[in-house]
């Protein structure tokens, strides 16, 4: 049994109270999607098997290159980080794994790190490297690049550090390492655009090979641009794919909702990902203009519903050899990180449910018959679909809160941690 940091009472009174509501709202839920010939329960039965892994690194205040504003009761290691993901995942019942960036999260011995999840009914996701930041006392500087760097010592020392979060990854029984590059230029000349990708792909391959097995995947991440602002080695999911292809079969592309330009349309994209086999996952958030990393279907759902729509309809295709790891990948300068991840949990399996909902044998027919005013309606029909009962009544019947922020806010865990975490400073730059 899973040590619960949120006493179980006060779920159950907050649930208590919410009950009434929540099964007047199903049940009539399940009575108009009993007309559209959907059956509410089977519904629930398939929203409620979306996991969606936190990151370690959301749970701390994020901030921007101007400031960071910490909030009270701040993690001030990976143990706190663990506690914190635990409350999400106690009240929210769809975040069942964490995924750790190292070194950020590096700890001597890692089983320590591994043994405390388990306490906590946590089990580990994607790992994340990091060679976009110089450590201390480090051999070599990554300022001009890392995997993709003109020095082959540089190189060496990246593939390094990859290869040892691989090994940290398995002690903790994570199956993928996630690898994000900033290198690239900020001036036109200033690298060799067609070798520094040819060497970003060799080092990828050096880390291919440590794999510990078949089950293990690789995820490529790409992204339009920051810290670089001319080229990035990596910089969208063309040159993504050829690195994935190049590297071979356990090579999979990860999108980051926030690493396209503001019109892109990312839905295509990932349609595009799956019909090449190398579709590996998500790092879900949302952006106005930039790499905002703001909460998940927070500024535009319907997009998010659309990349949604685009995985039910592989599914249901069986389009693809494995699913691909759903992760959200935030910063949280203003709000509670942990209510931020709970909402943003929420609109993940808010997108989900709604994209079940499409009924895809209509919305063949008339694409068929390029009918594209009822073809669109389709879509929006399942999108307007109000799911919160059902998302509600899954996350009781999990064990969680009716309404996971009124719980939280209810348990005054922020209050107790703030009384016994170290106070943590505000400083300039950095989003973690
Ligand atoms: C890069 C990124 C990457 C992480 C980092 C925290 O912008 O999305 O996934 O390593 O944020
Ligand atoms: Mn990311």
């Amino acid at each position: 049994m899973a040590e619960l940091l949120i006493d179980p009472g006060i779920i159950e009174a907050h649930n208590r109270q919410e009950a009434g509501g929540l099964a007047q709202d199903y049940e009539a839920l399940s009575r108009s999607l009993a007309r559209r010939g959907i059956d509410c329960e089977a519904l629930l039965h398939k929203v409620s098997a979306l996991e969606i892994a936190v990151p370690s690194w959301g749970v701390g205040t994020g901030g921007t290159r101007f400031a960071r504003f910490p909030g009270p009761g701040e993690p001030a290691d990976i143990f706190d980080k663990l506690e914190d993901c635990a409350v999400i995942q106690q009240l929210g019942r769809a975040t069942p794994r964490v995924s750790l960036h190292f070194p950020w999260d590096e700890v001597a011995d890692m089983a320590t790190v591994s043994a405390r999840g388990q306490e906590l009914g946590l089990g580990f996701d994607a790992v994340n490297s990091n060679t976009f930041q110089d450590q201390p006392g480090q051999a070599l500087s990554y300022k001009f690049g890392s995997l993709s760097h003109a020095d082959a010592e540089v190189r060496a020392q990246a593939i390094a550090h990859n290869i040892d979060c691989i090994r940290k990854g398995a002690v903790l029984g994570a199956r993928a390492l996630t690898i994000w590059l900033a290198d690239g230029s900020n001036f036109a000349g200033q690298s060799h655009l067609a070798r520094a990708f040819e060497r970003y792909v060799e080092s990828v391959s050096a880390i291919e090979a440590a794999l510990p097995d078949e089950s293990w995947r690789l995820l490529l991440e790409y992204k339009n641009f920051e810290p670089a602002f001319y080229a990035t080695v990596v910089q969208d999911w063309g040159s993504c794919l050829l690195a994935a292809q190049a590297v071979g079969h356990r090579a999979r592309c990860l999108v980051d909702l926030g690493h396209h330009a503001p019109s892109t349309n990312i839905e295509l994209i990932v349609a595009r990902l799956i019909s090449a086999g190398k579709l590996g996952g998500f790092h879900l958030n949302d952006s106005r203009f930039g790499d905002d990393d703001l909460d998940a279907g927070s500024v535009d759902p319907f997009r998010l519903f659309l990349v949604f729509n685009e995985l039910v309809d592989a599914e249901q295709r069986q389009a693809w050899d494995e699913a691909p790891a759903l992760m959200l990948d935030q910063s949280h300068n203003l709000t509670d990180p942990i209510e931020s991840l709970m909402l943003s949990a929420d609109a993940a399996r808010r997108a989900h449910a709604q994209a079940l909902l499409v009924d895809r044998a209509q919305l063949a027919e008339l694409q068929a018959r390029n009918d594209a005013a009822m073809a669109a309606e389709t879509l929006r029909r399942a999108f307007r679909t109000d799911v919160t009962p059902l998302l509600a009544e899954a996350r009781r019947r999990a064990g969680g809160a009716i309404e996971p922020v009124g719980a939280y806010r209810l348990s005054g865990y922020r209050k107790r941690v703030a009384a016994r975490r170290p106070l943590s400073t505000g400083s300039g730059g950095g989003i973690v």
